[in-house]
């Protein structure tokens, strides 16, 4: 069975993780994708720190696995969250859109894994100096906020790097991605797209629906420089364009941003919501249980792995 050192040092049986999707990734889908043996993980985003206690109390009484939270740095209530996930006694913890050092000492402290996502070969290296557990290198092709670098080209650029395990990310949605990312020297994969649409994730079935209907072209890059987010075309996305093409300032596209996400999962609005999916939403056939996402996912890698060996000795 296919195991690897990420497995050994959550306490996991399989070396997935799901994306910690701000306001997509609750307790009811982090719960689920833990009890079926991988790393389920609870998207902090910008919420307020009741409101993501409240997640952690609801995923430690739907399953005595290890989970995650994960802290979205650019939120205005990093402080608090830090605090709560050590009060909580959270097992691990990812971290976005932001560098973590000022916090590991507390954290290493309190025995809480830290697995912050990087999307560049310096922060790899200074994060792995401070001391941090592990690191998640998100490619590109990945939902929401984005780096500037592929998955197949970053990916080994870290694992070269650095000595402590590699996750990646970005454009991963199968068994041929995990078997891919092991390749590169990866210890695992953390999946986001394909489980908002498992069966437990609560987002809007408009918004599930849209992901599966998309194709290979769907997904746009919207933003400004520094703060670039992949989504599905839509009404909203034109809105983008328009800015982009009259030269908007970043507080016009922050306004056209503002509670975009929102009205995505709990609205269902799929034409001016933000609709943040990764270039794999084309591999996403239908709704299915978390815990038959990551059989699949499992049983393909194998085979794989397996038929390759053969493949190359022919
Ligand atoms: O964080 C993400 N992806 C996200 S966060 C998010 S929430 C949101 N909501 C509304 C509008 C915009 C965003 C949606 N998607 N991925 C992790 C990630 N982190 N990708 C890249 C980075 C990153 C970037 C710079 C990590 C560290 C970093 O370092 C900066 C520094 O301080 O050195």
């Amino acid at each position: 069975m296919l195991k690897t050192s990420l497995c050994n040092l959550l306490e996991i049986d399989y070396p997935i993780f799901q994306g910690g999707m701000a306001w997509v990734a609750t307790a009811e889908l982090a719960a689920a994708v833990s009890e079926a043996g991988g790393l389920g993980i609870i998207g902090a985003g910008n919420a307020e720190p009741e409101v993501v206690q409240a997640e952690i109390k609801k995923v430690q009484t739907l399953t005595s696995r290890p989970f995650g939270v994960n802290i979205y740095y650019m939120s205005p209530h990093i402080e608090a969250l830090i605090d709560l996930v050590i009060a909580e006694h959270v097992p691990v913890i990812t971290t976005g859109a932001g560098n973590p050092g000022r916090h590991l000492p507390r954290l290493k402290e309190a025995g809480i894994k830290v697995i912050p996502v990087v999307a560049s070969v310096a922060l790899a290296k200074r994060l792995e100096r401070a001391g941090v557990d592990a690191l998640i290198a998100e490619g590109m092709e990945c939902g929401g906020h984005i780096g500037e670098i592929t998955t197949m080209a970053l990916v080994p650029q870290i694992v070269d790097s650095v000595r402590i395990p590699v996750v990646a990310a970005g454009g991963i949605a199968d068994g041929r991605g995990l078997a891919a990312a092991l390749a590169l020297g990866a210890e695992g994969v953390q999946i986001g797209t394909r489980f908002i649409c498992a069966a437990e994730c609560t987002v809007h079935p408009n918004y599930k629906k849209a992901i599966i209907k998309a194709g290979d072209r769907d997904t746009v890059v919207t933003g400004y420089p520094g703060h670039y987010v992949r989504v599905l075309k839509n009404k909203l996305t034109r809105q983008y364009e328009e800015l982009m093409k009259r030269g908007a300032s970043a507080v016009e596209f922050r306004e056209l941003g503002a509670s975009k996400l929102r009205a995505a999962v709990v609205e269902g609005d799929v034409s001016s919501g933000s609709l943040m999916a990764g270039q794999s939403a084309a591999l996403v056939k239908r709704i299915e249980p978390a815990a038959v996402i990551i059989e699949e996912i499992m049983k393909e890698a194998e085979e794989i792995i397996a038929r390759l060996g053969v493949r190359v000795n022919e």
